[in-house]
């Protein structure tokens, strides 16, 4: 069984200074307490932070074997560091950020530096405990530049990673001053993971507009790799909340909170203390709801849970202050002799407390200003057995995807959350259930463990990917056995495409041009009486001409509508019509109209809509939708569509470049033949080479390509070395 080493900012386990002495002790927080009961089902080790400077742990022997006796391997950093990256940059930069505070943002150097030092520190570490054939997963915003560093030090590690916060949108990370070094640095993984789709959308919207790279389908094509990225939403112990009615210890605890409250319904709000859970706004709801609805007051009592969470950092210290003064202020407002509307809890509380607490609450009132996913609202459903209980969940948790059954809320709509408490509490039990059960049905299938083991699977299939990917390279051996091969051919057929084969694509068409040195590439392997090339292109014949007129080669233009022999003049093979497009045209003029940044090439007999300098997304969900509206158009036209690299294009049915290479291939007895290609058209080629020809695919992905070549840069080279040769 392979290994997994999960790395993150923080151990599942703490170690605490307490009267001088140390202690280990659990540590609080989604990650910690999701992964926590999965890891400890599988062959694991964990690499993090204990919480305290290197120089107190430093000779603490015992210590130290308690936390490797849970296979825990803690990474030394010092105060300073965890000053400036810890309460720094994690916690003033990219936490406020990432979930939509900009303004709360600081930019500072010195936060930066640390950031890249200890993320140093964790790769060093990290690299000195891997094995080779370990599946190493890092975790969150304070790591993101470790898979970088790792795929530096171990090239052929497998590396996921998971952000367990929001990715903002791409105006909101444009921001930050270090936004592509973080970029790269979580390219460095095989898989990139995130809570939700839209998420992932982000990030992908980012990569591909900042670092340039092609992405489609949460498949990034990096500088020498792919790199995946997909949505996992995250999931809870399920087992664990499910089973608190047979749980004893959490059975007495209910028993003791229910003497407590009395007949009081039990509003639940539970939260670790951050300004980006709302807690504030919660409250003044819960007065306002108090307000409109009289009859609910000495009825009701909000529970309020609050885990004290980066008591060191000033804003956190002020919201604590204002958290004090708002339930004082409330209670003091509302209460009565004998009812107090607020029961207020400033701590961490074990696991029986906390399920008792789930367990006996009328309503969950989860309303975070933005959360990664918010494992509380899930933990509440999941402890709801009998299927009575009411969430409220604002929109802009990323577990509001998951639990569409709960009363979606709003959070800054205060009206709305206090109307949402009124509702919830006056639900017929009925509807709870329904509500309940469907969420419990999705919580129970797609679990933490659920969750971990869709990651490492997915993990795993990328690396399979890539691996078929290296595999189909075309290796130094091969690159001279074909040089060879070419070398003794008495007739040798070199079939290329252009466009992203001979040069990268570039935004505009027509910005591709050839350079001297390809011309003069072309020029010497065309000198060779032995062989004949031909520029099979999608590109219309007046495009083709005046660049490659010159020289002796076939020229194929629009994938087969044109044909130009050597030294004859552009014909083509079939009788085509063109009338069709005025039917086509204004459609795809409203897709440009729809879609920024796209445009129309017009070709004699083809139309093609261009989406690369499209905002990605939008490009893709456009191109769908111009898919299925043109089918029904050219339907009976005798038309057809082809999707090639970020264009989709309108031409009459039959035309194809296999078709025209058909008609070079079986026109004399080539002893060598090699075709080069990097786009869907190119496919119709090499599915009409003899088995023994040449086909090189030109980038990654799914190809009936014998082989592949990385980048034109890499195809050039190639002809190079058989124009060297000859
Ligand atoms: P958190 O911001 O920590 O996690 P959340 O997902 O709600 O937020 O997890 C809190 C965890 O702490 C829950 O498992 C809960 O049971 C526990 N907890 C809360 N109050 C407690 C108390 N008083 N005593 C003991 N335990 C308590 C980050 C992201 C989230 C994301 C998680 C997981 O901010 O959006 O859901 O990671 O990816």
């Amino acid at each position: 069984m392979r290994r997994l080493l999960i790395v993150s900012n923080r151990l599942p386990f703490t170690i605490q200074e307490k009267k001088g002495d140390l202690h280990v002790e659990p540590s609080v927080g989604g990650l910690a307490t999701g992964l926590k009961s999965w890891y400890k089902s599988c062959t694991c080790s964990w690499i993090g932070w204990a919480g305290i400077g290197r120089k107190k742990i430093k000779g603490e022997t015992d210590i130290m074997a308690r936390l490797l006796s849970e296979n825990c391997h803690p990474v030394p950093l010092s105060q300073p560091d965890v000053e400036a990256y810890y309460q720094g940059i994690c916690n003033k930069t990219i936490w406020p950020l990432f979930h939509y505070f900009p303004f709360y943002a600081e930019y500072r150097e010195d936060f930066w530096q640390a950031y890249e030092r200890v993320n140093t520190t964790f790769a060093n570490v990290v690299a000195g405990i891997a094995k080779p054939n370990d599946i190493i997963w890092v975790h969150d915003y304070h790591l993101m530049l470790l898979p970088k560093l790792l795929r530096e030090r171990l090239p052929k590690a497998t590396v996921g990673f998971f952000l367990h916060i929001p990715f903002p949108s791409f105006e909101i990370f444009r921001l930050l001053p270090w936004r592509n070094q973080i970029l790269e640095g979580l390219l460095g993984a095989d898989l990139v993971g995130f809570h939700t789709y839209e998420y992932t959308g982000h990030f992908l919207d980012s990569v591909h507009r900042l670092l340039g790279y092609e992405v489609a389908m949460g498949q990034i094509t990096a500088a020498d790799r792919v790199v995946k990225a997909d949505a996992f939403p995250m999931g809870i112990n399920y087992e664990q909340f499910s089973s608190v009615a047979e749980n004893p210890k959490a059975q007495a605890e209910r028993k003791r909170f229910h003497k407590k409250l009395g007949d009081c319904r039990v509003i639940l709000s539970v939260d670790r203390l951050d300004y980006t859970k709302g807690i504030p706004q919660r409250l003044e709801a819960f007065s306002m709801f108090l307000d409109r609805n009289p009859k609910f007051k000495r009825k009701v009592i909000l529970v309020l849970l609050v885990v004290p969470s980066r008591t060191k950092v000033e804003r956190y210290i002020k919201l604590k202050e204002q958290l004090d003064g708002l339930v004082g202020e409330i209670n003091g407002k509302h209460g009565t002799i004998g009812w107090m509307p607020i029961w207020y809890l400033y701590r961490s509380l074990p696991f029986h407390s906390l399920a008792a607490l789930y367990s006996l609450a009328d309503v969950a009132l989860v309303t975070p200003l933005r959360d990664g996913m918010n494992l509380v609202a899930k933990e509440y459903t999941a402890t709801k057995t009998d299927g009575k209980g009411v969430l409220i969940l604002s929109e802009t948790a990323g577990a509001a995807q998951e639990l569409g059954e709960a009363i979606i809320i709003n959070a800054n709509n205060q009206e709305e959350i206090a109307r949402a408490l009124a509702k919830a509490l006056e639900m017929p039990e009925q509807e709870q259930i329904e509500r309940n059960r469907i969420m419990q049905k999705r919580l129970r299938r797609y679990n933490v463990k659920q969750w971990a083991n869709e990651f490492i699977d997915k993990l795993l299939s990328t690396k399979k990917l890539q691996q078929e990917m290296t595999e189909k390279g075309l290796n130094s051996e091969m690159r001279r056995k074909l040089a060879s091969d070419f070398q003794e051919s008495d007739k040798a057929l070199l079939l290329l495409d252009y466009d992203g084969t001979l040069v990268p694509f570039s935004s505009k068409p027509a910005e591709a041009m050839p350079g001297a040195e390809l011309l003069r590439l072309l020029e010497k392997l065309t000198k060779n009486p032995r062989t004949e090339v031909v520029l099979i292109s999608g590109r219309d014949r007046a495009t083709l001409e005046s660049w490659f007129g010159g020289l002796d080669v076939g020229l194929v233009a629009e994938h087969g509508v044109w044909i130009k022999e050597k030294g004859g003049g552009w014909e083509t093979i079939e009788t085509l019509r063109s009338d069709w497009k005025k039917e086509v045209y204004p459609i795809l003029e409203s897709w440009v109209d729809r879609t920024p940044g796209s445009f129309i090439e017009e070709k004699e007999f083809s139309l093609v809509w261009h989406y690369r300098k499209a905002n990605p997304r939008l490009g893709e969900l456009r191109a769908r939708e111009l898919i299925n509206n043109l089918s029904n158009v050219i339907a009976n036209l005798n038309l057809h569509m082809l999707e090639g690299k970020k264009v989709v294009e309108v031409k009459n049915t039959d035309i194809n470049k296999g078709r025209t290479a058909s008609r070079w291939i079986s026109r004399d007895k080539w002893d060598f033949i090699l075709a080069l290609g990097d786009d869907f058209t190119d496919e119709d080629t090499f599915k009409v080479l003899p088995s023994t020809a040449w086909s090189i695919k030109v980038g990654f992905g799914n190809s009936t390509a014998r082989f592949s070549l990385s980048s034109p840069s890499e195809a050039t080279s190639l002809l190079r070395k058989l124009v060297r040769g000859r």
